[in-house]
C-alpha cells in the first residue's frame, strides 16, 4: 500500500468531526488531497448499518449483534472505499475506526478485547491505521458539548460510567503503542486544538511527500 491511513478518535464531544476538517485543511494547504470518511459508515450500505446502530429501538440491541454490525459496516467500508483509496496512494482520514470498537463495545459494553481482536484480524488482516489521533476531553465537558449540539443518539444516551470507560480505553491503547497514537488535549478552545494539530499535519505531509 502506498497511501497513509489516519484515524480520529475520542469520546463524545471531543470535537473529532470539527477538528478532522481543520486537519484536512492543513493537509490541503500542503498540496495533499485527503479522502475523508467515517465509521460506522462511509459507503451507502455501511451508512445504512450506521442508521440501525445509532437509532433508538423498541427492543434492546444485543451486545454481540452491535459488535457484529460494527464489523459488517467496517468490512464494506474497507473493501469498497478505504483499501482501494490507499492502494491508489491517497491519504485517507476516517472519523473513528476499530479503536472505537475497543472503546465502546470493549470498554463501554464490557465485551472481551480478545473477541474484538479476532474480528479485527478477520476483517482487516494486517491493516491498521498508520496514525491515530485521540482527541481527549473530560467526560463531563464532552457530554455538555454533545448535549448542546443535538438530540442524543443511542450511544450518547449512555451513563457517565460508560463514557469514563470509553475514555479510559482510548488512553490506555494510546499509551500502549505510543508510536501509532497522538493524544491531543481537546479541552481548550478550537484555536488551541488547531495549534496542536499543525505539527502532526506537517509530519503527515513529510511522509506523504516521501
Ligand atoms: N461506535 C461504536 O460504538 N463502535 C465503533 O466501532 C464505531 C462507532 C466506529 C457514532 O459515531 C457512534 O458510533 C459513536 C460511537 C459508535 N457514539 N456516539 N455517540 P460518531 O463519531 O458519528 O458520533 P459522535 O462521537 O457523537 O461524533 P460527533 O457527533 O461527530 O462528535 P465529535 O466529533 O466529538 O464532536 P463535534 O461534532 O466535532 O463537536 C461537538 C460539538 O462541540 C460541536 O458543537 C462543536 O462545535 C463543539 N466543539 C468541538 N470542539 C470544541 C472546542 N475545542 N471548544 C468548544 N467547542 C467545541
Amino acid at each position: 500500500m502506498n497511501g497513509c491511513f489516519i484515524t480520529f478518535e475520542g469520546p463524545e464531544g471531543a470535537g473529532k468531526s470539527t477538528n478532522l476538517k481543520i486537519f484536512a485543511e492543513l493537509l490541503r494547504a500542503g498540496g495533499c488531497d485527503p479522502l475523508l470518511t467515517r465509521e460506522p459508515g462511509g459507503t451507502p450500505i455501511a451508512e445504512g448499518i450506521r442508521e440501525l446502530l445509532l437509532a433508538h429501538h423498541s427492543e434492546q440491541m444485543d451486545g454481540d449483534a452491535e459488535l457484529l454490525l460494527v464489523f459488517a459496516a467496517r468490512a464494506q467500508h474497507l473493501n469498497r472505499l478505504i483499501i482501494p483509496a490507499l492502494a491508489s496512494g491517497r491519504v485517507v482520514i476516517s472519523d473513528r475506526f476499530t479503536d472505537a470498537t475497543y472503546a465502546y463495545q470493549g470498554g463501554g459494553r464490557g465485551i472481551d478485547a480478545r473477541r474484538i481482536a479476532q474480528l479485527e484480524d478477520w476483517t482487516q488482516g494486517a491493516l491498521r491505521p498508520d496514525l491515530t489521533l485521540v482527541l481527549d476531553v473530560p467526560v463531563e465537558l464532552g457530554m455538555q458539548r454533545a448535549r448542546a449540539r443535538s438530540a442524543l443518539d443511542r450511544f450518547e444516551s449512555e451513563q457517565t460510567a460508560f463514557f469514563e470507560a470509553v475514555r479510559d480505553t482510548y488512553l490506555k491503547r494510546a499509551a500502549a503503542v505510543p508510536e501509532r497514537y497522538r493524544v491531543v488535549d481537546a479541552s481548550g478552545d478550537l484555536e488551541s486544538v488547531r495549534q496542536a494539530l499543525e505539527p502532526i499535519a506537517a509530519w503527515v505531509l513529510e511522509r506523504w511527500r516521501g
